[in-house]
């Protein structure tokens, strides 16, 4: 997703079909197959007879769960065009699917949650809408936010509310700017938004683009380029500024909360920790873990690629935030961030952080305690090798999900 140079060719997507609701693969014989209720549109509706399988009755055992073999993944949604991003509302066991173009979808609903497709444009492969955060009380107050690239390519944070009358569609005539930020180049625009456990809203922006961090925005923490920001949803209109955000008093712009990075594509939050995934340039990708409450943590770039100088030989690492994950572009060319697994399907694989790389086709884990790394896992024996995987998203259930560009969504499920 995150390329490294501006002629990057754009992914081919399906893109002409409307997306398919996927029966899950039953993993247990007692299970009955879910039926498909979005009609697939390049064959005639027919109903699925329902074949039930007769229950058998299994011993109880002391142990939950039969020993894990194994991950694979299982098609939920298949068709997508240009998918970026899938999650949840807290809470809520709809899963709504970012396509790159411009739409939310809902898996397993035709009509399209949220289309804002007028609003954003694909000149650079980059571009478009990138990502999605529902508010913690979504459910009392309908309130989310997306963050796109507009027609000219500026970065754009806006807020929707959902329809009155519809759960499964937003109200188009509630949008809302909330912020905008000029961008020099069509890529690097980060795209990351989601909130922190602290209740605010958290957005990646990339370093402005082209190479080289031309335009010096990295080491500057008074632009809002090359920066996570946080922002206080409920305090103020269009927002406010956290009061402990570490620029209130000057020395950078209010919004940032850290910096020194140059395209934090994807980062997630688990318990008091931020994982960011900072996609390099030609040399080294990078994860970094810091803790979610330090502010005004600078992560590198330019200085830095990963662990090695760029800029100049022999530079200066003081007072930067170190990755804990670094690997070279013989293993891959862009890190896709992930998430630290939570869900109550997998308990073996409780604590372990997901990521994988887009053009690496693999997946892999670590844990991180304590500042090592622990459990290092490459997992395409199991999931095998994906084209382009752009994402992983969470539901609100804590499983994991993985994203692959060209339209499916996968979930992470045990083999026992
Ligand atoms: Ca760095």
């Amino acid at each position: 997703m995150a390329a490294c140079s501006d002629d990057a060719t754009p992914p081919i997507g399906p893109g002409t079909t409307g997306p398919v609701a996927t029966s899950p693969v039953a993993t247990s014989p007692v299970t009955t197959t879910p039926v498909t209720t979005t009609p697939v549109t390049t064959s005639p509706a027919t109903t699925i007879p329902v074949t039930t399988t007769p229950v058998t009755t299994t011993p109880v055992t002391t142990s939950p769960l039969p020993s894990l073999q194994g991950l694979q993944l299982e098609v939920v949604g298949d068709g997508y065009a240009n998918p970026v991003f899938v999650t949840s509302p807290p809470g809520d066991d709809r899963l709504f699917v970012v396509e790159k173009p411009g739409r939310i979808r809902i898996i397993g609903v035709e009509a399209p949650f949220l289309d804002v497709t007028a609003l954003t444009a694909e000149d650079h492969q980059e571009q478009g809408l990138l990502g999605l955060a529902f508010h913690p009380d979504y459910a009392a107050n309908g309130r989310f936010f997306v963050y796109y690239t507009d027609r000219g390519g500026t970065s754009t944070l806006a807020e929707y509310a959902v329809s009155a009358a519809d759960r499964d569609a937003a109200d188009p005539g509630s949008a809302e700017i909330l912020l905008t930020q000029e961008q020099p180049k069509g890529n690097h625009n980060g795209g990351m938004l989601a909130f922190g456990p602290d209740g605010r809203l958290y957005l990646g922006l990339g370093d402005g683009g082209g190479a080289n961090d031309r335009y010096g925005n990295g080491q500057r923490p008074d632009t809002l380029l090359g920066a996570i920001l946080r922002l206080d949803v409920d305090a103020a209109t269009p927002y406010a500024i956290p009061p402990d955000n570490p620029f209130v008093d000057g020395g950078g712009a209010p919004e940032v909360w850290a910096y020194g990075l140059r395209n934090p594509w994807r980062f997630s939050f688990d318990g008091g920790l931020l994982y960011v995934a900072d996609v390099g340039q030609a040399a080294w990708e990078e994860i970094d873990v810091a803790p979610a409450a330090s502010g005004g943590l600078n992560y590198g770039w330019p200085i830095m690629e990963g662990e090695a100088c760029f800029q100049e030989a022999g530079c200066d690492a003081a007072g930067l935030e170190a990755p804990v994950i670094v690997y070279s572009h013989d293993e891959g060319c862009s890190v896709t961030g992930g998430y630290v697994y939570r869900g109550a399907a997998i308990p073996e694989i409780d604590g372990h952080y997901f990521y994988a790389d887009w053009c690496g086709g693999w997946v892999r884990s670590i844990r991180y305690q304590d500042g090592a790394i622990t459990d290092a896992s490459d997992w395409t024996g199991d999931l095998g090798s994906l084209d382009q995987i752009v994402s992983f998203g969470r539901d609100a259930a804590g499983e994991l999900y993985v994203v692959v560009q060209g339209g499916t969504i996968y979930r992470i499920v045990p083999i026992r």
